[in-house]
């Protein structure tokens, strides 16, 4: 392995950035969308289509992954790259925020968090390190280092709390993490909507040293107003030369809003979710395929735009699709909203290169405002 992972910033749009990274598994164009593969999949998506759509790296999770099908069991068949026949980059989120929203029986204290499965019921325990290790086994590229998210809103003591321990398992995590050429590991800065406490968690995770820095927290209850007012003094207080990167976001107008305020990486269920729930993300904006006003409509989602999917099949036959639950609905769907979304990103980092990233945002809301026909 001869390639480091690293950075490049490219140019500057306002406060936009277009860069890129480099991995030994090839390059992520940045500001970049990462799809969810929770499960070791792409839900709904074979991986050459997922590709397809434009994406240069998927999400993975520990948590799901470490109950089936087990991290040792990934590993002694190759790793998630080929278990997946994914061969291009894989981030790996560390496990606390999915054990935090989905396992049973949470205790957390400082050494970690133990848990029951959500799937049977059996005894786990994930510490900074073996969190590490997990991701490791996988064969991640960019590791996520153990946190703890608190949802917004939260007594300031909860989340003051919460970012000092997420301060401590980042060092843990790094030491753990060791030298792993070729890959990544980022922390995570917490601190809710609290100024000071997201400026301390930012410098201390700074000293500390990552090759890339996550905004942890945010898009867990809040407005979106308020997302943006903490990136608008978070961003800022991370290196300018290391990637950035909001988990768990978002919607369409949260990746502008964002990219504006300085941010290169996201990830989200919620395009290939809206897609399995009949919504379908269009330049006109979201047309819900369930609307009964469907069901007779010959004409295509969007013949003026280049997927195919979005040319070919009749709404009313996406209405048909999704009200029989048939999973070719969820299919084309999840296909059409990933693209969108990856033709997004390209059509943001053209503007960053061109400095009118402004213009793009203003004219891309112009497209959403005014809706379906
Ligand atoms: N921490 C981790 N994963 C996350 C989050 C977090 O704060 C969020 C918050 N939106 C999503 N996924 N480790």
């Amino acid at each position: 392995m001869t390639q480091d992972f690293a950075f490049e910033l490219k140019s500057k749009s306002n406060g936009a950035r277009l860069g890129e990274i480099s991995t030994p598994r090839g390059e992520i164009r940045t500001p970049a969308f990462m799809p969810v593969g929770t499960a070791a999949t792409v839900k709904g998506m074979y991986p050459d289509q997922v590709r397809e759509t434009g994406a240069d790296i998927i999400l993975g999770n520990t948590y799901h992954l470490m109950l089936r099908p087990g991290a040792e069991r990934v590993a002694h068949l190759g790793g998630l790259h080929k278990f997946a026949n994914w061969p291009r980059p894989i981030l790996t989120d560390s496990g606390g925020f999915q054990v935090m929203s989905l396992a049973k029986l949470r205790k957390l204290d400082e050494n970690g968090v133990s848990f029951k499965s959500h799937i049977d019921g059996s005894k786990h325990m994930l510490t900074p390190e073996r969190s590490i290790e997990i991701q490791t086994l996988l064969g991640a590229d960019i590791q996520m280092q153990l946190d703890e998210c608190v949802a917004l809103p939260s007594t300031r003591e909860d989340i003051q709390r919460a970012m000092e321990l997420s301060i401590r398992w980042a060092e843990r995590s790094k030491n753990a993490f060791g030298t792993q050429p070729g890959r990544a590991l980022f922390g995570i800065v917490q601190g809710g909507d609290q100024e000071d406490l997201r400026l301390r968690s930012a410098q201390a995770l700074t000293e500390i040293g990552f090759k890339g820095y996550a905004v942890g927290g945010l898009a867990v209850g809040e407005p979106q107003e308020t997302m943006f007012e903490v990136l608008d003094y978070t961003t800022p207080a991370l290196p300018e030369d290391r990637p950035r990167y909001l988990m768990g976001v978002g919607k369409p107008d949260d990746l502008l809003g964002a990219v504006k305020r300085g941010i290169d990486m996201f990830d989200c269920v919620h395009p290939t979710r809206a897609g399995r729930h009949g919504h379908a993300y269009t330049k006109y904006g979201v047309i819900n395929l369930k609307n009964a006003r469907h069901k007779d409509d010959a004409r295509p989602l969007d013949e003026t735009s280049p997927n195919p999917n979005c040319q070919i099949y009749q709404r009313a036959y996406l209405h048909h699709l999704i009200r029989a639950n048939e999973m070719l609905g969820a299919m084309i769907l999840s296909q059409i909203n990933l693209a969108y979304y990856q033709t997004l990103m390209q059509g943001m980092r053209d503007a960053i290169a061109e400095d009118r990233f402004d213009d793009f945002a203003a004219e891309t809301r112009e497209g959403w405002a005014k809706g379906d026909i």
